[in-house]
């Protein structure tokens, strides 16, 4: 590509004129290294941040009584760490499918591992939770409970929050009974809701999930 070959040379040669970041690379510097080393089939750059191999693994969205202990675990399904950079839990109102909270997630997520997100979702019905790639745009899991959010607003995009056939509304978490929302084997997905998730009477913040009743 001798255009953008021609531009890079005359950034660098802008650069080292006003002496501005010379040997300390920027984001140009980095892409375009990047992007060279490819071409010239050197190592390819790390993957973006974001895998299909996260999952939203448990959610515990009402606890008896007062919900004061409310979360939503993450689990990398995967067989290598994954980066959490640039990755959100989204809450949806099953209202009117706008976000009404997020978190923002960091640092990276062995194989295997489970992170518990301290996040009080709304109580249906229905209401929703998406992991987003903020970078990408990219929904990676989402679960629609006590009812189907086929059309949520997160920033400028609109996203079905059911996989496949949606969970049954009686399947659902309790103000009565101590337990949570899981997928059941522990971090099963078939991006099918109804088979994947159940109501357990046992939550497990950060462990494998148990089917109990
Ligand atoms: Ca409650
Ligand atoms: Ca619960
Ligand atoms: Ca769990």
């Amino acid at each position: 590509m001798p255009v953008e070959g021609r531009g890079y040379a005359e950034q660098l040669a802008q650069r080292e004129t006003h002496g501005g970041t010379r040997g300390r690379p920027d984001r140009v510097h980095q892409t375009r290294w990047a992007r060279r080393t490819c071409e010239e089939g050197g190592t390819p750059p790390p993957p973006p941040p974001g895998s299909s191999d996260l999952v939203i693994n448990e959610i515990d969205y009402d606890q008896v009584g007062a919900d004061t202990a409310g979360f939503i675990e993450v689990a990398n399904t995967g067989s290598s760490a994954v980066s959490l950079e640039g990755i959100a839990v989204v809450l949806v109102n099953g209202g009117d499918g706008a976000e009404y909270g997020r978190k923002a997630l960091t640092g990276t997520l062995a194989a295997g591992a489970k992170l518990v997100v301290d996040l009080d979702a709304q109580n249906g019905a229905p209401d929703g939770v998406a992991l987003i790639d903020t970078g990408t745009g990219g929904l990676l899991d989402a679960l629609s409970y006590e009812g189907a959010i086929t059309a949520a607003t997160i920033g400028s995009s609109t996203y079905n929050l059911v996989e496949g056939t949606v969970l049954p509304v009686d399947v659902a978490d309790s103000n009565t009974v101590d337990g949570s929302l899981a997928r059941i084997p522990d971090a099963k997905d078939s991006n099918d809701a109804a088979s994947d998730w159940v109501f357990t009477t046992t939550a497990t913040p950060g462990a494998a999930n148990v089917k109990t009743s």
